[in-house]
């Protein structure tokens, strides 16, 4: 029986083998047959994940010119450029899902589809760009470790490449912060307060509470998503806590603390309407990052018909 021919005898043969395979743990690939809803949302999270990766590069691209050195400035630019390939391999794997780039770039710019909370805020200081390594990569790697074992293949093949720079990203993050802390008294504060102003940001990167998260029940089910939202925001806090003591300095929260009976940090709570605002559109910096993709993708309208001419004519395949 072939795999796109779902006949109403088939149907329920092709369900079970696709469940099946969840069971089992092993991979849904790109010609296997799979629900529909399994393939809708694998293309909202991965192209919401995609578009995260490239509007992502605007705040930290604000600070390029203005490096502290030249060895942070080349630093800082190979990050970049690691987020530009985090977005193609992404969309890639959201293509074999039978979308194309075109229309991706379209669902984001006409506001349909999402991309991160996070980049919604401006990167004030250059203490800024270590913090968004140390927690917002953090947050990332948290987030991201588990999707290596996503159950579409090439969702989860893509992760793995993605997870090994995220840990450099997260790297030279700390190394940023904790050269500030301990320089200068200026210096100490003003990585304090860029730790500051990123702490909670970072925290609702993990999406809402896991009762009001519309999606997470069934992405667990079909083995999309391996945690909870809370459970990675969780592991997310246990692991910077400590960290923020090596750096020297405070996370901007009084109810922050370990509970021996838990065997986790306690924290405070967290600002809802603030994430809803963001996400909704009413973050401090939602209208700049969008106007500014959208003329980089206007302005690179020339080099997409260049590449299409040019692979029209050698026979190559471009990405639209
Ligand atoms: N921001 O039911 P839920 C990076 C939306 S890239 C905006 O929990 P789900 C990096 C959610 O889409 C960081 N929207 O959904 C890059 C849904 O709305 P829709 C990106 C959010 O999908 C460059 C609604 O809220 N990482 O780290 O089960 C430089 C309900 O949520 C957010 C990824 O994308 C948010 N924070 O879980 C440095 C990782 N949270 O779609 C760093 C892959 C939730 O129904 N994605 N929403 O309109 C995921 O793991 C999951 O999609 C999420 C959300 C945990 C984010």
């Amino acid at each position: 029986m072939a795999a796109d021919d779902p006949t109403a005898a088939g149907l329920d043969e092709l369900t079970a083998r696709f469940e099946a395979t969840i069971a089992a743990n092993e991979r849904i690939e790109p010609r296997d047959w799979m629900p529909d809803g399994y393939r809708q949302t694998l293309i909202r999270q991965i192209a919401q994940h995609a578009h995260s990766e490239i509007i992502g590069m605007q705040p930290e691209a604000n600070w390029i010119t203005r490096a502290p050195s030249l060895l942070r400035k080349a630093i800082l630019l190979a990050k970049v450029q690691d987020e530009a390939g985090h977005g193609l391999y992404l969309y890639a794997a959201a293509e074999t899902l039978g979308v194309s780039r075109a229309e991706l770039f379209e669902l984001l710019h006409s506001r349909k589809q999402k991309y991160s909370s996070i980049f919604n805020y401006p990167t004030l200081t250059w203490a800024d760009v270590g913090a968004i390594g140390w927690l917002v990569d953090g947050a990332a790697i948290t987030n991201q470790v588990p999707l290596c074992r996503c159950s579409y293949g090439p969702y989860a093949r893509a992760m793995i490449r993605i997870c090994k720079e995220e840990s450099f990203h997260q790297r030279q993050g700390f190394d940023i912060l904790y050269r500030l802390s301990h320089g200068t008294p200026a210096q100490h504060e003003m990585a304090q307060d860029a730790v500051n102003r990123w702490w909670w940001p970072s925290l609702m990167m993990f999406g809402p509470p896991d009762d009001q998260s519309p999606h997470t029940a069934q992405s667990m089910a079909w083995g999309i998503k391996r945690f909870t939202n809370d459970e990675l925001r969780q592991k997310f806090v246990d692991m910077i806590v400590p960290q923020a003591a090596v750096l020297g300095l405070t996370l901007p929260d009084p109810q922050l603390r370990w509970n021996p009976e838990r065997g986790h940090y306690d924290f405070g709570p967290i600002d809802w309407s603030e994430f809803y605002r963001v996400i909704g559109g009413g973050g401090p910096c939602n209208e700049q990052r969008l106007r500014h993709r959208i003329e980089a993708y206007t302005a690179g309208a020339w080099v997409r018909e260049a590449a299409a001419a040019y692979a029209a004519k050698h026979g190559q395949r471009t990405a639209a």
